[in-house]
């Protein structure tokens, strides 16, 4: 229609000015550093935290997860074009208080240690696995620190050119867009048929990192598995799959040792904060409780609640089909504790 166009336009000309690639010194510079072993960045390891990481380190561990999924050899990634394309993707989050680069790279590295030692690659293709780990690195670019029903509810150009997963299918375009910059094609050398699949399992991944379609997701796989499921090979039990996958890596802060958890969910609350204050100023208009900061005692007991109704039962049914994910699990059930406590306190 007339009015998808104008927005599509507004949103194209609003990214232009925003968007850029990584410029060639930084490239070359990243392109030259030593990369150090998975273990020292302690990649496999569920309680990996990137506070510690320098900025350049980020890059640096985001390299060493391709390397050591053989994707650069197996796809002959050229490793100027992969460091460039890390650089541009960083650049390309801004720095909101947890939709952010770093954000990002944990979705990745929950994803790397889910393969790894939560030996899930058994299942995967090789280009599958590339798809995913693109997937987390791109699946939140450009976030602005709003939510979905923001974007609708301020007519805001994305809100009108896309009604459902609004962010989801603006943080793909991001993702596209990047690819399509020169010297940022990390895909460039598949054949078109390989190119169309691996597009295809990035596009549906981050898709499904919208928390609207998990609900609908989970269902579908709590299915499969009360009739017994055990074969992931059929495309449509793989992209269920995939999916599940994705929020599991997408949430797993709740996962990370109670200090970690703590200081994490205090990012979540400020981003979230900071909405319901544009809402107020913005649109006159009280925000729900999860963003208002008049009502923050009431985090501990949000915290339950996301715990219960969405990563416990994800982190349960994913633990009982691939056990060696459990850590995950656990971890999450060792902060429900933590928050109760809190939240009794209130
Ligand atoms: C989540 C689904 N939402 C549509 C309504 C609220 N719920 S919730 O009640 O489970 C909820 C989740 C309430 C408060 C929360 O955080 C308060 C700090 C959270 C929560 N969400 N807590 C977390 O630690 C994390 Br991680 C998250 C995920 C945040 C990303 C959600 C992005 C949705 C984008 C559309
Ligand atoms: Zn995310």
């Amino acid at each position: 229609s007339a009015c998808k166009l104008m927005a599509k336009q507004k949103v194209a000309l609003e990214c232009l000015s925003y968007h850029a690639t990584a410029p060639t010194e930084l490239t070359m510079k990243l392109a030259n550093d030593p990369i150090k072993s998975a273990e020292e960045y302690k990649l496999y390891d569920f309680k990996f935290i990137d506070f510690e990481l320098s900025e350049e380190e980020t890059c640096r561990a985001t390299i060493r997860m391709f390397v050591d999924f053989n994707l650069v050899s197996q796809f002959n990634i050229p490793y100027d074009v992969l460091c460039r394309w890390i650089l541009s993707v960083k650049k390309n989050y801004r720095p909101v208080k947890y939709h952010n680069w770093r954000h990002a790279l944990n979705v990745a590295q929950t994803m790397f240690a889910m393969m790894k030692t939560g030996k899930m690659e058994r299942f995967m293709k090789d280009l599958e696995i590339l798809g995913l780990l693109v997937a987390c690195l791109c699946h939140d670019l450009d976030h602005m620190g709003t939510n979905n029903a923001f974007q609708v509810k301020t007519n805001s150009p994305l809100g009108i050119l896309y009604t459902t997963s609004t962010m989801e299918h603006h943080h793909f375009d991001q993702c596209v867009m990047i690819l399509n910059s020169e010297g940022n094609n990390i895909f460039q050398a598949l054949s078109p048929e390989d190119y169309r699949y691996v597009m295809n399992v990035v596009e549906k991944a981050i898709l499904s990192t919208d928390l609207a379609m998990y609900f609908k997701k989970r269902d579908k796989f709590l299915d499969l598995i009360d009739n017994g499921e055990f074969d992931w090979q059929s495309d449509e039990k793989k992209e269920l799959l995939c999916g599940m996958m994705m929020t599991a890596c997408d949430v797993s802060a709740i996962a990370k040792p109670w200090e970690v958890q703590h200081r994490i969910a205090k990012l979540v609350a400020d981003e979230f904060f900071d909405q319901g204050d544009l809402e107020k100023l913005q649109l006159n208009t009280q925000p729900i409780a999860m963003m208002d900061r008049e009502r923050k005692d009431e985090l501990p007991k949000m915290q339950v609640g996301f715990i219960d109704v969405i990563c416990m039962p994800l982190y349960k049914v994913l633990s009982e089909t691939f056990p060696w994910i459990s850590p995950l699990y656990e971890g999450t059930m060792e902060n429900r504790k933590h928050w109760q406590d809190l939240a009794e306190k209130v």
